[in-house]
């Protein structure tokens, strides 16, 4: 198998129980880790139940590990306190960590949060600035620029996947433009653990969805082609035209519901 030990971190989340089921071909072991219950260890799997805002016990967590799938974290809008704790404190102390074990490649589960606040008439790159809808948000562009002074300064590679929507399947209309299949998430992640060289690339995470906002151009050396396609659901939203209204913020902008999370300053 191409690892001795590949690490998921958030494998007890919605998708850290998917790919638990589907990187086991990539790995002698897969080292699981979250900060919330995943049972027992099964063949060819250690458990290892830590707060990523540990910075001790994620030390140990990188002992021996090839290379990271980093899905842990609070994944929507939550209290500065707590987003600080798990993503800003967890991702810094995930990379040093990594940096100290001398792992040489890391996929960080970004999100498409970091560009929330792009209109969602606009169509745009990896190059793109950032534009995050939330403190969620924040914490990701966070991620990103840290996983890019790693790159910098140590040499480790990453891979920010700024996931769409990855759910069986979409269940509002937005979805339609968000979504990514399982099968097309893991097929992203196969492309940004085995070609050779990615150094630092942002890659946008969904599925060959008709009407989509974001150009993959930048991240074409991963080789990645999305198989499927939200056009077969299309017909489980047909348009009312009375709902949402046309100048719904969550219509108007990328990030949809997370506009109206947290604090509204503006009227
Ligand atoms: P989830 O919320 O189901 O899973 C996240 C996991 O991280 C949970 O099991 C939780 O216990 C764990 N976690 C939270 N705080 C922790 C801490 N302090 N220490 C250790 N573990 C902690 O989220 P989901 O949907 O599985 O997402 C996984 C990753 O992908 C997240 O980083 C999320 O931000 C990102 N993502 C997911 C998207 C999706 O469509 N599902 C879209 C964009 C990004
Ligand atoms: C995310 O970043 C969240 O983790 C996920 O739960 C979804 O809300 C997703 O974005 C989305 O935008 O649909």
């Amino acid at each position: 198998k191409p690892f001795k030990r590949l690490l998921l971190t958030g494998a007890a989340g919605g998708l850290g129980k998917i790919l638990r089921e589907r990187i086991q071909p990539w790995a002698d072991v897969v080292r699981l880790s979250d900060i919330g219950d995943m049972g027992v260890a099964r063949e060819g799997e250690e458990v290892v139940q830590c707060d990523l805002a540990d910075k001790a016990a994620v030390f140990k967590l990188l002992e021996g590990v090839d290379a990271v799938l980093h899905f842990g974290g609070i994944s929507t809008e939550n209290t500065f306190e707590n987003i600080m704790a798990a993503n800003i404190a967890g991702t810094y102390n995930l990379y040093e960590a990594a940096h100290k074990h001398g792992v040489k490649r890391v996929v960080f589960a970004s999100s498409n949060h970091t560009i929330g606040y792009y209109k969602t008439t606009d169509y745009i790159d990896a190059d793109s600035p950032m534009r995050p809808d939330s403190l969620y948000g924040v914490s990701k562009c966070f991620g990103e620029s840290l996983s890019r002074y790693y790159y910098d300064r140590t040499g480790i590679e990453t891979v920010c996947l700024r996931i769409g929507s990855s759910f069986p399947e979409p269940v509002n209309p937005r979805m339609l433009v968000t979504w990514f299949s399982y099968d097309d998430l893991v097929e992203s992640l196969r492309c940004a653990l085995f070609t050779p060289r990615v150094g630092h690339t942002i890659l946008f995470g969904a599925s060959a969805n008709p009407g989509s906002w974001w150009d993959n151009s930048k991240a074409a050396h991963l080789g990645f082609n999305p198989k499927d396609s939200s056009a077969q659901f299309a017909a489980n939203f047909p348009e009312t035209g009375a709902y949402p209204p046309k100048d719904d913020v969550a219509t108007i902008y990328q990030g949809g519901g997370f506009l109206m999370s947290g604090p509204q300053y503006k009227d």
